[in-house]
């Protein structure tokens, strides 16, 4: 493959910000190129995100990625919150005038690749060593190991959509940098399994054993989590014992009639939150998990990904095609105000919802107190519906 010396735009990762901020880019005319760690199979084997919000909907209807998700999409207009056999339903519709979409984080990243494919756009998979230079220069570089050979690109702007463990963030000096973390003191372990979903909507479950959540991909593929300490294996659980584990923490009904079978996926994520300011050092852009990570259970990562593509693409046009620096001048701000919203209504679900090793007894009266107050309150329900389906971009 012969890689061209020069792009207005480089993206480094090409899981959804990436994919998505370069096909918008790409659209209005402004020319990419993707570096990306590891090969096309291993970013569409991984399982995660499953809840779209109407925003991120709509911008990958802008992007050109509508048909599939259009079709195969579940909208959803609302989801249980529950507390042994206490289910309290938030509708979002009746509350918002707002669904959700359940579609698989995978099959928007497998359509955002074949989009980029029409558009010709180059992705070169398997980079290493990425090094981002002179970014306070008019053009930057940015050096890559692909097969053993060192290469360097040269660029006006750079986006780092890299994720969490990925090198743009850190290439901004510390001194800079100021970071905020939460670590939670226990994981998600997930389970995919091909049975019909327990529930027709979502349900988060508190229960004196732990949080679990039965979510699903469509008619015949359900998604699975439950809490579990982080010091647990993936082969200490096999698939019994998990089903066994869910059962007692969801609604007895549900429990009784939802189906079990093989898994075919299974692993542990920890949960954490943390965000880094600013997003912005000369050049380079934060985008996504590179900049904040959110703990899964408002469904926010994958949403809060999209709402940063949203600021920037509009910026990055200004910037590149009308020399206005306004756009790009504000980002940072603009994004990180919305995020920071996300982030606390992540960190209140996760709390809401969860059973912490350490806890007092306090602790549980208050999260049954908070579901309490949701059943009988419908200010206290359109403040969780208003959040979960998405604040206003
Ligand atoms: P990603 O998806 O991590 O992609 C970053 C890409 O960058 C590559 N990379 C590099 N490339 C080049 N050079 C380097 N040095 C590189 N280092 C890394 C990586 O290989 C990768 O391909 O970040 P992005 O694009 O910002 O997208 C973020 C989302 O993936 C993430 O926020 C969501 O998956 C979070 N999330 C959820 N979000 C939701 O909105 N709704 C949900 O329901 C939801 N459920 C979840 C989730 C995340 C989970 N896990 C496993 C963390 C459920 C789970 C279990
Ligand atoms: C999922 O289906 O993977 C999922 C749904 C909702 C969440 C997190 C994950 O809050």
């Amino acid at each position: 493959m012969t890689t061209r010396h020069k792009t207005q735009v480089a993206i480094i990762g090409g899981g959804p910000s990436g994919l998505l901020l370069s096909q918008l880019l790409n659209l209005a005319g402004i020319d990419t190129l993707i570096l990306e760690r590891s090969s096309r199979e291993h970013v569409l084997s991984r399982i995660r995100a499953g809840v779209l919000e109407s925003g991120t909907v709509k911008m990958l209807r802008q992007a050109g990625v509508y048909e599939r998700m259009a079709q195969h999409g579940i909208p959803h207009n609302g989801c249980y919150l529950t507390d042994n056999d206490l289910m309290v339903h938030i509708n979002f519709k009746e509350l918002t005038g707002k669904q959700v979409l359940v579609f698989g984080q995978t099959e928007v990243t497998a359509d955002l690749y074949a989009a980029q494919d029409a558009m010709g756009t180059e992705i070169v998979h398997g980079v290493t060593d990425v090094l981002i230079n002179d970014l306070d220069q008019t053009r930057s570089t940015v050096e890559y190991s692909v097969e053993g050979t060192r290469k360097s690109i040269e660029c006006r702007y750079v986006a780092g959509c890299d994720g969490f463990h990925g090198v743009s963030r850190n290439t901004i000096p510390a001194d800079v940098r100021q970071e905020y973390e939460r670590i939670y003191p226990f994981g998600w372990l997930g389970v995919l399994s091909q049975t019909p979903p327990a529930n027709d909507e979502l349900i988060y479950a508190n229960s004196e054993r732990g949080f679990a959540l039965a979510s699903m991909r469509n008619e015949n593929l359900s998604r699975y989590y439950i809490q579990v300490p982080m010091t647990d294996k993936v082969d200490e659980w096999s698939d019994e014992r998990f089903w066994a584990a869910l059962k007692q923490r969801l609604p007895s009904a549900t429990a009784e009639s939802m189906m079990t079978g093989p898994s075919i996926e299974k692993s542990i994520a920890p949960l954490r939150s943390f965000a880094t300011e600013p997003l912005r050092w000369g050049n380079l852009f934060l985008v996504g998990d590179a900049a904040h990570i959110v703990p899964p259970t408002g469904a926010k990562g994958l949403n809060l990904a999209v709402s940063d593509v949203f600021y920037l693409h509009g910026a990055l046009i200004d910037a590149v095609k009308n020399n206005s620096k306004t756009g790009i001048d504000a980002y940072s701000d603009r994004a990180l105000a919305r995020i920071w919203k996300s982030m606390r209504f992540s960190w209140q679900m996760t709390t809401m919802l969860h059973r912490f090793d350490d806890e007092d007894s306090f602790a549980g009266q208050m999260r049954r107190a908070t579901l309490s107050h949701l059943e009988k309150s419908e200010t206290a329900r359109r403040d969780l519906a208003e959040n979960y389906v998405g604040l206003p971009y």
